[in-house]
């Protein structure tokens, strides 16, 4: 991702939009403060968690004028950034390399530098435990540095997703403490410090949409937290949307993904029903595309991959069960997305049948291993479930990943077989898990003895090989 040139003019034609309190200065003198450093741009940034969200973050708040401390817990990843180099694929290392010159930019362990810092951004993991409870250790483990570096002044916006309340029930209580630490009495969230949720929107490999030109959702504590923490985002992105509470802010990144989580469950049961009436689902996803309004085409796979789709929406179901609701969409989609690996894995065998082979001792070549086209992201992979069940039953499995060169993940420890025009014909059957542009489809098809197309990638190709999900 280039990042894009900011527009200097920007701060004027936002505010009478998004600004909810007067904008006299009646506030309280860390509001007026903060706000003038926000305007003048001399306001330090720091960015908590440098990954696919905090670095390209970082590079924007650097384009748009504001120097950023980032704050990373991998010594290995400090070391990176500092010497100018990037391990994000949608980050060139030549920004970062560009901001470490200028000293607008970089990485530490020393969390201690957050007191240095007037905003301070939180962008780190919110996984699942294993008992599929969202797991708040990065939070929790964010908000500890920042109380114990916190001062009068701060602006905190919590960007990662999480469940609707964490802004408010987590953060606001143990910031409003920490004010008894320091001065004897609680801090006054609004006052003496701000506090929003803005939700992160990245669409990794997306050549489209960026960090800059990606609309921004921000909901504020309080009204003047909200100002704030949009008066910043306003000297940075290009859209801002402005929301009455964090709360909705949290909601509002919840009902995006599980949107797309029920869609695509949705369109991977057509898929098992269009097998079952022998219809092929791409032709009537294609047709049904073909409707100018009221529709939206999803297309099924190999299962749900990523750090945000399959796991965002468990965040609202578990929030909805502490209050005694069962979020019945959400838990059936996670129920069908996750037993696509295995119905791939049964069309496997199912085509190795009609050759009278078993998958138990059959060779498998699974092409693409990333969670989507296009990227080196492994995380949730449903590449890697199809692995071990295929592994569970007897066959003999590689795999072919043009961006992901070796695997020790998961219980999986393998390395990329090579890509030559022949690759496919050392395999009895070959499963396209994941559709990355530029492999020579064409050349695979003709070595191959079969294909599993989970993907559809093979649509303009006729052969009796293809088998389609
Ligand atoms: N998938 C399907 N069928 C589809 C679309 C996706 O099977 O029709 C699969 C993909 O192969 C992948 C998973 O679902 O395994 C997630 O796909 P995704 O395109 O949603 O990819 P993510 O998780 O990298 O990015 C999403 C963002 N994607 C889009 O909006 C297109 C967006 O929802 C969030 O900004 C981002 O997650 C996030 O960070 O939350």
């Amino acid at each position: 991702m280039s990042v894009v040139a900011f527009p200097q003019n920007i701060t004027t034609t936002k505010f009478a939009e998004i600004m909810r309190t007067s904008t006299e200065s009646n506030q309280s003198p860390e509001y007026d403060n903060l706000k003038a450093k926000l305007l003048d741009r001399s306001a330090l940034i720091g960015v908590i968690g440098l990954g696919y969200v905090g670095l390209p973050l970082a590079m924007t708040f650097n384009t748009a004028g504001f120097k950023v401390q980032g704050f990373e817990k991998s010594p290995q990843k400090v070391d990176f950034l500092n010497d100018g180099v990037s391990y994000i694929q949608d980050v060139p290392t030549a920004d970062v390399a560009k901001f470490v010159k200028k000293e607008f930019f970089s990485a530490s362990v020393n969390f201690s530098k957050l007191k240095d810092c007037d905003v301070v951004v939180i962008c780190v993991p919110t996984p699942l435990a294993k008992s599929q409870d969202p797991d708040m250790s990065y939070i929790i483990s964010a908000l500890e540095s920042i109380e114990q570096n916190f001062r009068k002044g701060q602006l905190i916006v919590l960007e990662s997703t999480t469940y609707p309340g964490t802004t408010r029930e987590v953060m606001l209580t143990r910031l409003e403490a920490a004010g008894l630490e320091q001065m004897g009495k609680k801090f006054e969230c609004g006052k003496d410090f701000f506090l929003a949720f803005s939700p992160e929107r990245v669409d990794p490999g997306n050549p489209k949409f960026n960090t800059f030109n990606t609309p921004k959702v921000v909901g504020g504590v309080t009204e003047a937290c909200g100002d704030l923490a949009c008066i910043f985002y306003s000297q940075v992105l290009e859209k801002i949307v402005r929301v009455s509470s964090p709360e909705s802010a949290e909601m509002v990144k919840l009902l995006e993904n599980t949107f797309r989580a029920v869609n695509i469950g949705l369109v991977n049961e057509v898929a098992i029903m269009c097998e079952k009436l022998g219809i092929d689902t791409w032709e009537v996803i294609e047709a049904a595309s073909s409707k100018p309004f009221g529709f939206m085409p999803f297309y099924p796979g190999p299962g749900l991959g990523g750090h945000c789709i399959p796991i965002d929406p468990s965040y609202l179901s578990w929030k909805l069960r502490t209050l005694d609701y069962t979020a019945r969409f959400i838990e059936l989609a996670n129920n069908i997305n996750s037993s696509m690996p295995a119905f791939c894995v049964e069309k496997v065998a199912h085509t190795l049948n009609a050759d009278r082979k078993a998958v138990n001792g059959s060779k498998v070549l699974v092409m693409g291993v990333a969670y989507k086209k296009d990227i080196d992201d492994l995380r949730e992979s449903p590449s890697i479930d199809i692995i071990h069940l295929l592994k569970e039953r007897g066959a003999q499995v590689h795999y072919y990943d043009p961006f992901i060169p070796e695997i020790a993940y998961e219980g999986i420890e393998m390395k990329s077989a090579t890509w030559s025009e022949k690759l496919g014909a050392e395999y009895d059957i070959v499963v396209i898990a994941t559709d990355h542009s530029g492999v020579d489809y064409a050349a695979l098809l003709k070595n191959s003895k079969r294909i599993v197309d989970t993907r559809n990638v093979l649509k303009n190709f006729k052969s009796e090989k293809i088998s389609k999900i």
